[in-house]
């Protein structure tokens, strides 16, 4: 026999199993990093629950399965851009709103001030205040057509449409608590920004318009000011609102230096009311 006789095919064979054991690599490094990569995006997927119970679970008398249940009937499987306020008529009937007299803090971009206000001061109740505002508070979250799943990342802005499942929570959340309104209500505007009431936002569209004078007696416009304000409690903004507020609720505004509000929250001594 030729020594060498088999060597090229030997070559040959080597060869071959060199490339099928390169393939074998390869596939299963390719499958590697898609099981990673998918495993992270479904923790990203499935973290609003753990953050939505955790903040649920500091609400006593509340039952957080069941309002996350209701709370996901609303968009999960659902187009993001087709969710309308309506969806979470469930979610709210779950989580009721106890009425509030006298103690009602609206606002319209001037979310930091307002919280951190009342934070400090005890005296008012912002949505953010209740379970339902606090549990989704800078949260977002959607659903896809065909899927069960919830999705916290290229969910639809508002810009791309209005009635997307965060939006449409905040319209549906905003009239339920503008609903148990009573008495006196406060609601703090921006005063450095042209249009202090915007009638396309959730104050200007919702709120105001489901203050109701059978509870409600008064509005109180607290117009938060800066050292150049560009606002005054005579903007014509502010004669839209009393426009489409309720005859019979009071209207009242009041210019308040953003300093004024940040000293009075400060200090314990004043008491509340004092502010402004
Ligand atoms: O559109 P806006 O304000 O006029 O709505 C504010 C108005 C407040 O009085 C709240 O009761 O509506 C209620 N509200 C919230 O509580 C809230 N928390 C967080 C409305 N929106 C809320 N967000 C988010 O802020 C929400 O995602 C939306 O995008 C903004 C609206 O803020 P805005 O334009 O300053």
């Amino acid at each position: 026999m030729e020594p060498g006789g088999h060597r090229p095919a030997e070559k040959r064979g080597g060869g071959r199993r060199r490339c099928v054991i390169l393939s074998v690599a390869a596939g299963l490094l390719l499958v590697t990093v898609a099981v990673v990569l998918g495993l992270t995006l479904r923790q990203k997927a499935d973290k609003l629950r753990p953050t939505f119970m955790a903040r649920c679970k500091g609400f006593k008398g509340y039952d957080c399965e069941k309002i996350w249940e209701e709370f996901t009937q609303a968009y999960v499987g659902q187009d993001p851009c087709k969710v309308p306020m309506e969806a979470y008529d469930p979610l709210v009937a779950a989580a009721p709103l106890k009425s509030s007299c006298n103690r009602i803090m609206l606002w319209s971009k001037t979310k930091e001030m307002v919280h951190d206000f009342t934070k400090k001061k005890d005296c008012f109740i912002t949505l953010e205040d209740t379970v339902l505002g606090f549990v989704l508070d800078g949260l977002t979250w959607c659903g896809k057509e065909g899927s069960s799943e919830t999705f916290t990342t290229s969910c639809p802005g508002w810009t791309e449409c209005e009635n997307n499942p965060v939006r449409s929570f905040w319209k549906r959340a905003s009239a339920a608590f503008a609903d148990v309104a009573c008495g006196d209500v406060t609601a703090m505007l921006n005063g450095s920004i042209t249009t202090p009431f915007d009638p396309k936002g959730i104050f200007g569209s919702i709120e105001v318009k489901r203050l109701n004078s059978t509870r409600v007696s008064s509005l109180n416009i607290v117009l938060v000011t800066q050292k150049n304000a560009v606002a005054n409690c005579r903007n014509t903004s502010l004669k839209d609102l009393q426009k489409v507020l309720d005859v019979g609720i009071t209207y009242n505004c009041t210019e308040v230096a953003e300093s004024q509000i940040l000293e009075c929250s400060s200090n314990p001594e004043i008491p509340c009311g004092a502010c402004w």
